[in-house]
């Protein structure tokens, strides 16, 4: 998945690399930073003693040492004092700095902490907003895994205001489970138990057709695929390929994958992703989660937060994520 948020500590990571929230001397400190060191070990600190420091909102690479990282990347976020001194500039200036010497250096993935979110003191939910925004531009013209950790959960929180709404639209649409299923057992008993037989409009008597006859020419007036609605939403947004996997959060070769084979099964989360990037409407998107086999219900978290983004028309995959995870669902994407 192209941009993922994990609740992780970064020096377990098994990535090409991962960024240090460092200070000027890039000579080690408290936070993520001293994390790093100790797991690194000294080797760390003598390669950093050769650097000569580094400026805030710049960025330079070392080897990984003892991490399961290949590099670690020092950064140096700005010191928050009240939002007017440039504080996101700089730490936008974190991000790219660091993506770029990664991609300088092949990397194929890479962890972030949040930059400037602990000692540093930038709020934490808008240090979040920068990185994301920054991270989901760069994917938009690159191909790399980018992981955003968050180390405790109790630190992390959306905007009070987004949290509020999404618990409240909850709260209105949660059903109680067990009366969602009986209905929903009920609707899928229904069919079934009509028999194989029907009566012809000319005639109007009743006429047997064998199961084998009835169940083909059903199978031959099958509906359109999920991967073929989805190519030809594509064409109808007038979309790219490109365009619509990356904006969906989901890498080629998935896309690649769900392009050659129609009837290729995504995930319920994959079948979203879609949705999400095609900026499809409620009803369009219960469509597409048909033909993959799925649909939205009351009954749980997770569809309803979907629910609530389309309804208010935010199609930004990556704010959705972060309601996602603050609400402790999965996330959408590969
Ligand atoms: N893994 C992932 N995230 C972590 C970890 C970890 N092991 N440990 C802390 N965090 P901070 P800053 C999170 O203070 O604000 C250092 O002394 C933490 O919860 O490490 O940029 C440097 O030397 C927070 O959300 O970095 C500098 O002097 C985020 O990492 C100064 O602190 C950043 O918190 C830099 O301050």
């Amino acid at each position: 998945m192209p941009l993922e948020i994990v609740r992780n500590d970064i020096t377990k990571m098994k990535v090409d690399a991962i960024v240090n929230a460092a200070n000027q001397s890039l000579l080690g400190g408290g936070g993520v930073d001293g994390a790093i060191h100790r797991a690194a070990g000294k080797g760390l600190l003598t390669e950093c003693r050769t650097l000569g420091g580094c400026k805030t909102g710049e960025a330079k690479i070392t080897g990984g040492y003892n991490l399961p990282a290949k590099y670690v990347i020092h950064t140096v976020g700005p010191v928050y004092k009240d939002g007017k001194q440039g504080e996101k500039a700089l730490l936008e200036s974190c991000y790219r700095e660091s993506l770029a010497l990664a991609k300088k250096r092949g990397c194929e993935t890479i962890a972030f902490p949040l930059i400037s979110s602990g000692v540093y003191g930038y709020p934490k939910d808008q240090a979040l907003k920068v990185a994301i925004d920054v991270i989901s531009g760069f994917l938009l013209e690159n191909e790399m895994t980018v992981y955003i950790v968050i180390f405790d959960k109790a630190a992390y929180k959306i905007s009070e205001k987004l949290f509020t709404d999404i618990a409240e639209f909850i709260d209105d649409n949660y059903v109680d489970t067990h009366t969602d299923y009986r209905r929903e057992s009920i609707r899928l008993c229904a069919p079934f138990s009509a028999s194989a037989g029907s009566f012809t409009a000319d005639h109007c008597e009743y006429k047997e057709i064998s199961v084998e006859d009835d169940l083909d020419t059903r199978i031959k007036q099958i509906d359109e695929s999920f991967s073929q609605m989805l190519l030809r939403k594509i064409d109808e947004k007038g979309m790219t390929d490109a365009q619509c996997y990356k904006k969906a959060n989901i890498d080629r070769k998935l896309f690649s994958k769900i392009r050659s084979d129609i009837h290729y099964k995504p995930s319920k989360t994959t079948a979203i992703a879609f949705a999400i990037s095609l900026e499809l409407s409620l009803e369009e998107t219960e469509d597409l989660l048909r033909k993959a086999g799925f649909a939205l219900s009351h009954s749980n978290k997770f569809d309803i937060i979907i629910e609530y983004f389309i309804s208010k028309g935010n199609y930004n995959i990556f704010e959705i994520n972060e309601a996602l995870f603050a609400f402790d669902q999965s996330l959408l994407g590969a």
